[in-house]
């Protein structure tokens, strides 16, 4: 065990960049980017950083050159240099399960050396992607044939969490780039509508199934993977049609061998790589399915791209480690409890949900790696939506509520459909928020306008609220690569700052083990003694009651 790895030094608050920073804080609260602007007419170009090919914008956040110094300062004092430099060699900077960390190590070129306990991994990571490459092409080319000798033409990726949300994101976010003349589908949900509708219009002779469990005993996974065994046998009888069906992303070759897949058709992992960090491993063979073994390099060389930024750039012009800093005092400082993301690209659709897991399981923690509790509030609550939907609805809220909701935008300067005016429709909207929620309007505005006095106070906008801008030429799978890795890294500078272990997930636990406990309560035909709480007891009684009475 790497004791380091628990060492989280003197208390966040006690360290003399944050109590600076909340001196600052004092001083800056009444300031409004309306002045700062004024004052600071190259603001915009100065507070912006580019790296591996992606832009960011972030004065639109209320910081001035002191704050960022003082945010900066902050993370040479929690000793980030030193954290991302163990997380790249292979320290197991994931204390509570002792783990190294090493969701880099899968974008790493050939000819890198990586070590995990005295072993490079590099190789190894190799040798899988050239085993998907390999499937993916003998799939897509129609050389692989089903049990009854027709072409896959339907693949069904069956995982949850990690082994499901990266998936369907980059699979939305690249279908662009996909095969057309190919239907993916995504099932989660132990809810039997989840499996029932995506499989409904689909022939079991053109089917093929990726069962994605990194342990292979995930209650939801295997259920679903159950299923769809029975829905396959249903049409195909023969138990040996599995083998042209199934195929496994799994570290468990002894579950993928009982359930009965070959386990040359599994594609491996391993325990240094988090479920929700795993979109690019093995647990991306739909992605790769769907886009081709070369747009998924072009994707794993954006992931690259930015890793290096981050292990390379000086701080202040490191876009992971500004965008973090700036959580940091948007949450802990400016008292924000929730970050909006809204891309401008219909295809990123599923990328708020993905960031859900991304930052809310690896941040959301109430200890630090010490286990002592922390002494400020950790992972702020991420949501959103593609821009101009959310500007029909929840918009009003952060333009005119009384919460402080920082946001990111997200846009691109190339349509992948160019099609009449839209594009530029579309980033005017993105850059008109940007503004509006920056500058606002004042009442001597409203009222220069004409508005009768009643009617003055509810056209005011404050301004004020923070935003950053990302801008990237085109969605590319390389673009993709460069944008979740950004987000990666963004997660982990918080972490180090709030010295919490972003890569456990103990959270998830207690959960899964009560659903143990109830299942055969729910199941059992007789009258089973209930020995929960008072409430959960009349519960489990009105669903079995009501289960039993026809609709
Ligand atoms: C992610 C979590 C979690 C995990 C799922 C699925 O970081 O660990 O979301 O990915 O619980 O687990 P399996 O892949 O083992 O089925």
């Amino acid at each position: 065990m790497n004791d380091a790895a628990l060492t989280t030094g003197p208390r966040l608050v006690k360290r003399p960049a944050w109590q600076a920073l909340v001196a600052h804080h004092r001083q800056v609260q009444g300031l409004h980017l309306r002045q700062i602007f004024a004052d600071d007419p190259q603001r915009g170009e100065r507070l912006s950083a580019e790296g591996a090919g992606l832009y960011l914008d972030y004065s639109k956040n209320r910081v001035t050159d002191e704050t960022i110094r003082l945010l900066l300062q902050l993370a040479d004092e929690c000793g980030l240099a030193g954290r991302i430099e163990a997380m790249f060699s292979g320290g197991k900077i994931n204390a509570s399960e002792r783990r190294a960390v090493l969701h880099v190590a899968l974008r790493a070129r050939t000819g890198e050396r990586i070590e995990v306990d005295g072993a490079d991994v590099v190789p190894q990571v190799h040798a899988v992607l050239d085993h998907m490459a390999r499937f993916s092409e003998s799939v897509r080319s129609g050389r692989w044939r089903g049990h009854t000798g027709r072409a896959i033409r339907n693949v069904v990726n069956i995982g949850i969490g990690g082994s499901d949300l990266g998936p369907v994101m980059a699979f939305e976010a690249l279908r662009h780039y996909s095969r057309r003349d190919m239907t993916f589908r995504f099932v989660s949900n132990v809810d039997g509508t989840d499996f029932e509708e995506a499989t409904r219009d689909l022939d079991p002779e053109e089917t093929m199934f990726i069962i994605c469990s990194k342990t292979f005993t995930t209650l939801e996974t295997l259920t679903n993977a159950h299923s769809a065994r029975e829905w396959t046998l249903r049409k195909l009888k023969e138990e040996s049609a599995v083998q042209r069906h199934f195929v496994a992303v799994s570290t468990n070759a002894e579950g993928v061998a009982k359930f009965g897949i070959d386990t040359a058709n599994m594609f491996g992992f391993w325990d240094w790589i988090g479920g929700r960090y795993s979109m690019d491993s093995a647990i991306g063979l739909s992605t790769m399915l769907a886009i081709g073994a070369e747009n998924f390099g072009e994707m794993l060389s954006g992931f690259h791209a930015m890793d290096q930024h981050f292990r390379r750039t000086p701080f202040d012009r490191n876009l992971p480690v500004l965008m973090g800093l700036l959580a940091i005092w948007n949450n802990n400082f400016l008292g924000a409890e929730t970050v909006a993301v809204l891309p401008y690209e219909h295809y990123l659709k599923r990328f708020p949900a993905y960031l859900q897991q991304l930052t809310m399981e690896s941040n959301g923690k109430h200890v630090m790696l010490d286990g002592m509790p922390v002494d400020v509030s950790t992972g702020p609550i991420y949501w959103g939506e593609p821009g101009t939907n959310g500007q029909h609805s929840f918009y009003q809220l952060i333009h005119q509520g009384t919460r402080l909701v920082p946001c990111d935008f997200i846009g691109f300067c190339q349509p992948l459909h160019p099609l009449g005016r839209h594009h530029d429709l579309l980033l005017a909207n993105l850059l008109a928020q940007t503004e509006a929620l920056a500058f606002g309007k004042t009442k001597e505005q409203v009222e220069a306008e004409g508005t009768p006095d009643w009617l003055v106070p509810h056209r005011v906008f404050e301004g004020n609220r923070p935003t950053n801008t990302i801008l990237a030429k085109r969605l590319t799978p390389q673009t993709l690569g460069q944008l979740v890795a950004l987000y990666e890294h963004s997660v982990f500078t918080q972490g180090v700052i709030w010295q919490i272990d972003s890569f456990d997930q103990w959270g998830v636990e207690l959960g899964k083990v009560l659903a143990q406990r109830i299942i055969p309560e729910l199941e059992d035909t007789g009258e089973p003694t209930l020995v929960h709480d008072s409430s959960t007891n009349t519960l489990i009684r009105r669903y079995r009651r009501f289960r039993k009475e026809s609709s």
